[in-house]
């Protein structure tokens, strides 16, 4: 049934193919926005056409797009009717996996508007397509062009699902077809189920000691005792996780694992340690960052995520980006180097989280102050990384900075929180309205944000939503 979907992006495909040279893309700011740019350029160039880009935020205005003739809304767009329904001169395609629901505005339908959310396409008899899991924006340019057989369309595409956080399961759905696609083109290889650090190009004994798992409970945070664990059980704690060999990185997650087991923890908790890793044999011979879709993804973020001095720095951080995806390995290099930062950033934000949180009844509220920030992706990578982590008593996070005299929130929830009827979409767009603010852009049941009230209502909003937790979870049929 989702032969529909398919055949629609094949069509969206044909539609970016057959613009002239002045297409304008208008992504998202963000890795999968970034990935999905770049396989569209990389499509378009092999047929000798130019195409511009603008990088675009869901808290700051669009420019002017009025005298476009050709655009294409890559990883973004899905919640811009209004602004796509004033482009009637222009050809216009939209390829957005944000999810959008039932009752918010579609586009008018017009012969020369493309408009696709997978929300709106049914996976099966009984489910619509997830645009939270089972395809990103990159996989779905993916999909759109990979009749081109321009190769490196499949690499792209998983870095955008890296990215998005899509792989924590495995690749799914569309996602998965992305892989197959790589591994008999021979682009992406299976690397098994190992060890589900996001740091695994830092020593060991960081690795370990920044392993968010209740599994690992007496080391987290603890480096002396994660390094006395790894030399008790014969690892050298210095040593980096990605350079073992495959059957060394085999042996320390069993080692892990063990620890688990001997800490009681539930098989579940286990399971969780590791997830399923790719690797890009064809960029063998790139630095180390370009070689697996979570660090390139990483490497793609570092360049959007800095915080910037203009509109300007955004814009022209955002096209080095998109001229890394496209295989510049010489810009990258700084930000390689800026990596031990990037990586040191996100645990302190992380340990913030951890130490700033607290259960607040169905919830685990995470008061972020100053300290952690919208802006420079604070609340979003400490609720990320808790939300999945097992450490916060299974409750979604609920973050809260304050921005400019106004509150912030990001809300993330595990999976299997989601699987139990929980859509942080709703209750974010919901509670938020309410409060005279409204939800952050697109958002995901697993993920969303919102803001634009003030301090003053906080108590109100986190009342209000503990509530709506507990309806959807608790009291799922009335
Ligand atoms: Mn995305």
């Amino acid at each position: 049934m989702s032969e529909l979907f398919s055949r629609k992006l094949t069509e969206a495909g044909d539609r970016i193919l057959g613009m002239k040279d002045n297409a304008l893309i208008v992504h998202h700011n963000d890795a999968d926005g970034i990935a999905a740019a770049a396989i569209i350029i990389k499509a378009r160039q092999a047929m000798g056409l130019k195409t511009r880009t603008l990088v675009a935020r869901y808290n700051a205005p669009l420019p002017s797009l009025l005298k476009e003739k050709a655009v294409i809304f890559v990883d973004f767009g899905a919640a811009l009717a209004k602004e796509i329904d004033g482009l009637k001169k222009a050809s216009v395609v939209v390829l957005d996996h944000h999810s959008l629901s039932a009752d918010k505005p579609r586009p008018v339908p017009r012969e020369n508007l493309l408009f696709i959310n997978p929300g709106d396409f049914k996976l099966d008899a009984e489910h619509a397509i997830d645009g939270g899991q089972q395809v990103c924006g990159a996989s779905m340019a993916f999909h759109a062009l990979k009749h081109s057989n321009v190769e490196g369309l499949a690499t792209l595409a998983l870095v955008g699902a890296a990215g998005d956080m899509q792989l924590k399961k495995g690749a799914l759905e569309f996602n998965r077809a992305v892989v197959e696609h790589g591994v008999s083109s021979g682009e992406i290889l299976k690397a098994g189920r190992s060890l589900n650090a996001f740091d695994s190009h830092s020593p060991l004994f960081e690795v370990v000691a920044n392993f968010l798992s209740p599994a690992l409970k007496d080391l987290i945070h603890n480096e002396e005792a994660s390094k006395e664990f790894l030399s008790k059980n014969g690892f050298d704690p210095q040593k980096k996780f990605a350079e073992m060999t495959p059957a060394e990185q085999e042996n320390l997650t069993n080692v892990l694992e063990k620890h688990a087991w001997q800490n009681n923890l539930s098989a579940k908790a286990i399971a969780k340690m590791r997830a399923e890793k790719f690797s890009f044999p064809k960029h063998a011979s790139l630095p180390h960052a370009f070689r697996d879709p979570v660090t390139l993804a990483g490497l793609f973020n570092a360049c959007i995520h800095l915080p910037f001095a203009n509109e300007k720095e955004l814009q022209r951080n955002a096209k080095k980006a998109i001229k890394i995806a496209l295989g510049n390995t010489r810009l990258a290099k700084p930000l390689i180097r800026n990596e031990v930062e990037l990586t040191r950033q996100r645990r302190e934000y992380i340990r913030l989280g951890l130490k700033l949180g607290g259960v607040d009844r169905n919830m685990f509220v995470i008061r972020g102050g100053t300290q952690l920030q919208r802006k420079n992706h604070g609340l979003g990578i400490a609720s990320s990384a808790l939300a999945d982590s097992g450490l916060v008593y299974e409750r979604p996070i609920i973050a809260i900075g304050v921005e400019d005299g106004k509150v912030v929130v990001e809300a993330r929830a595990s999976e299997e929180l989601v699987e139990s009827g929980l859509n942080l979409q709703k209750i974010m767009s919901s509670v938020a309205t309410k409060m005279g603010g409204g939800v952050t852009g697109g958002g995901h049941k697993a993920a969303a944000g919102a803001d634009g009230f003030t301090e003053g209502r906080l108590l109100e909003f986190l009342r209000l939503v503990n509530e709506e937790i507990a309806q959807q979870l608790f009291n799922p049929a009335s």
